[in-house]
């Protein structure tokens, strides 16, 4: 039998300033950008639970959240300080694992099957690596355990915050069955538009669909829809999690079409993106410049080249990208600079340094 774990620390970049300041504990806190009393641009990264009471989530605009709570605690990012927390906690994680995958900063995926026999076991064994976590670093998160990565995922939303959610195969079908489709591992708000054409609106409903229409409507991804609708995912846990892009974004302070602003901000993100880059070791060969307008309408243009590192290759071809493609009658609020397609160059790190 498999038994897949998925860890997620709960609220994590906030749950990682209270790690260094007490006082902020149990507070509503917000960390993101500046609001600037209302007039700030940019989103909430994350909150805590105290600040979710009051509305506020992640990827929300920062003004929004101050609209809500004026008087919540905003902090601003500490990227490198998260990255120093997310490694020890993955160090803790793994130590427990036969197979570990990181997913993200926050989150990692094991596989325990030859650790534990059955599932009452698995969730002995995950409040052991909950506790762990809690004693030897400090922060909360919440544990899913199911027989594939899927249904670990989907038990940890569930449980959260600071839970431990369990779904044995026997009951996948009935926790399955009232959620809604974009609960699914790959619908977004489109997929759930389409599906609820289609006449599905919860999972249990889609699991009932005929794979054929679901193959005409989607391709290959209508089958994968399916399966998962039923429980079904026999994808492994991936020991070698790589980064797969490195990117960095810039709101304007105000909306602009000036050429130069533009070509300012990329200047400066290509150079972020390109020191994180060496940092890793890595050569790309895409380059994917986003455009969003003031309407939040969002633009992607790409264009592969020979593998490179060259801050100038990306200076020169998101400056391209952007006077091809950009409409000049529309005012921009946001750009962002991003590299993917990764081959490792000669000083490498250790696969360590990349599982962050
Ligand atoms: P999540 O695990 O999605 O969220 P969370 O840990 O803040 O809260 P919880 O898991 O308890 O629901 O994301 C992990 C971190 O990634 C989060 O703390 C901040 C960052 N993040 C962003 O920067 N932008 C985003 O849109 C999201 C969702 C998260
Ligand atoms: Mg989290
Ligand atoms: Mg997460």
């Amino acid at each position: 039998m498999r038994i897949i774990m998925l860890v997620d620390m709960d609220y994590f970049f906030v749950a990682c300033e209270e790690l260094r300041n007490k006082e902020i504990i149990g507070k509503p806190t917000v960390v993101g950008f500046d609001p600037k009393q209302g007039k700030g641009r940019g989103v909430v990264m994350t909150c805590n639970y105290e600040a979710r009471k009051y509305g506020i989530r992640s990827g929300m605009p920062i003004s929004m959240a101050y609209r809500l709570k004026p008087d919540a605690i905003y902090l601003p990012l500490d990227y490198d300080w998260y990255e120093k927390v997310s490694k020890d906690v993955m160090s803790v994680i793994k130590e427990h694992a036969a197979k570990f995958e990181q997913v993200s900063v926050d989150e990692a995926f094991i596989d325990v099957s030859d650790k534990v026999s059955d599932f009452d076991d698995a969730r002995i064994y995950a409040r052991r690596l909950k506790d762990n976590i809690k004693n030897r670093i400090g922060l909360p998160c919440t544990i899913g355990v199911s027989y594939n990565k899927l249904l670990a995922k989907m038990a940890c939303e569930s449980a959260k915050p600071d839970g431990i959610g369990v779904v044995a195969e026997s009951e996948a079908k009935a926790f399955l069955e009232n959620k809604s489709t974009d609960d699914l591992y790959g619908v977004g708000r489109k997929t759930k538009e389409r599906l609820e054409a289609m006449g599905f609106k919860t999972v249990g409903e889609l699991a009932k669909a005929n794979p054929m229409d679901m193959m005409e409507n989607f391709g290959a991804f209508g089958i994968e829809l399916h399966d998962y609708a039923n429980g079904i995912d026999n994808s492994e846990v991936n020991e070698n999690y790589e980064i797969k892009s490195i990117g960095r974004e810039h709101t304007f302070e105000k909306d602009t079409s000036s050429e130069k602003d533009a070509i300012e901000a990329i200047d400066r993100l290509s150079k972020e993106v390109i020191e994180e880059v060496k940092k890793n070791g890595f050569a790309f060969k895409v380059i994917t410049l986003k455009i969003r307008y003031s309407d939040f309408s969002e633009h992607l243009r790409s264009r592969s080249i020979r593998y490179s590192n060259d801050i100038k290759d990306v200076m020169t071809i998101s400056a391209q990208l952007y006077r091809d493609n950009v409409e000049k009658d529309r005012k921009v609020r946001k750009i962002g600079v991003r590299v993917s397609g990764f081959i490792k160059r000669k000083g490498q790190k250790s696969m360590e340094d990349f599982a962050r």
